[in-house]
């Protein structure tokens, strides 16, 4: 490192102290930049990739009001998905390029989403939970020091807790409900907890980011401070309509002022982040395919607006 290269690096660092919003045209470490792509687009990725599980059941929507509801969901993540790639293009990089990494699968978006939907139940757990995980996460990202990122995430948190309370919403109908419906709800619980406490990401311990990206205010907890306020704020909302979290070693601690609770299976989560979810291939294949049928609007957008430009 020369010495003005340190001088730029030691002033970005006081600035970024100091609670200050780095703007794209700002000089900033070359690993600020890095991780900041990486991040933003597998953001943006998870965005793109959630939306396949639940518009598989756009169409089996109980009601009308429900359908509207699921669709208007699905379409804000496309939205999200949009807002997060314009974000990641102020740092350098090229959307088609980052849209290139996931259609290959060198890219990686949210675990979660390499998960099946098999019952409508599961529309209310992924916004009662998924979305729930979200927000825990994404709130704190609104006062991350990138300001495009933070600016994109104050809108984007806006939509997800419209989508969590949807979510626990279609729960607590189902809770109302039959047998059929309590254990429809139920066993979709079952399926997507422990699944949900993986979107924080690995332990602290075993968190290779964590510790730079909270120094450069990018991350303002870390993973398993996320995690445990996820529980602390959903076993209460389940307890309320009757649902039983499945972990057996769940138990509120006096002492801490927080739930103890089970113990995740890190070999699942790192099976789906090497790729062998139970629909990390579906996933990628739909994605490449929407991908390729798309081609042809690609192809019209970009010959309408060089024909534009020449007139
Ligand atoms: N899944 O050092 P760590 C949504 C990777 S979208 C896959 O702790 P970091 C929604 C991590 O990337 C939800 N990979 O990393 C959409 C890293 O690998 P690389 C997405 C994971 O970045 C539609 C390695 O493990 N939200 O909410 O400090 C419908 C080591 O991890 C995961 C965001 O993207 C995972 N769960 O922390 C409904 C939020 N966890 O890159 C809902 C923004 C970790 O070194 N992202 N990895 O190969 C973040 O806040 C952070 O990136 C994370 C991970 C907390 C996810």
């Amino acid at each position: 490192m020369n010495a003005t290269h340190e001088k730029l690096r030691e002033e970005f660092d006081a600035y970024v102290a100091e609670d200050k919003k780095i703007e794209p045209k700002d000089w900033m470490p070359d690993g600020y930049r890095k991780t900041l792509i990486r991040q933003i687009s597998q953001h943006a990725h998870s965005e793109v990739v959630g939306m396949l599980p639940e518009s598989n059941w756009i169409t089996r929507a109980p009601s009308l009001q429900r359908k509207a509801i699921l669709l208007a969901k699905v379409q804000d993540e496309a939205g999200h998905g949009l807002y997060l790639y314009s974000a990641a293009e102020t740092l350098g990089v090229d959307r088609a390029d980052l849209i290139a990494d996931l259609l290959s699968g060198k890219a990686r978006y949210s675990s979660i989403f390499n998960y099946p939907t098999l019952t409508w139940a599961d529309m209310g757990a992924i916004g009662w939970l998924v979305d729930g995980a979200a927000i825990m996460n994404q709130v704190p990202l609104c006062r991350c020091s990138y300001g495009p990122y933070a600016r994109a995430m104050t809108r984007v948190c806006r939509e997800e807790s419209f989508h969590q309370r949807q979510g626990y919403s279609i729960m607590m109908e189902l809770m109302k409900g039959t047998e059929d419906q309590k254990a429809m709800a139920q066993d979709s619980l079952n399926r997507w907890w422990w699944p949900s406490l993986m979107m924080f990401g690995p332990s602290d311990k075993h968190s290779t980011h964590s510790s730079q990206n909270m120094k450069w205010n990018i991350k303002r907890f870390s993973n398993d401070e996320l995690r445990q306020r996820m529980v602390d704020m959903t076993v209460p909302q389940a307890e309320l309509i009757g649902l039983k979290i499945p972990d057996s070693d769940l138990k509120w601690n006096n002492e801490t002022g927080h739930y103890d609770f089970g113990e995740i299976d890190w070999e699942e989560f790192n099976n789906v982040l090497s790729g062998n979810g139970p629909c990390n291939k579906e996933r990628l294949e739909a994605r490449n395919k929407a991908h390729d049928d798309g081609a042809w609007v690609r192809e019209a957008a970009s010959a309408y607006a060089e024909k534009k430009s020449k007139k």
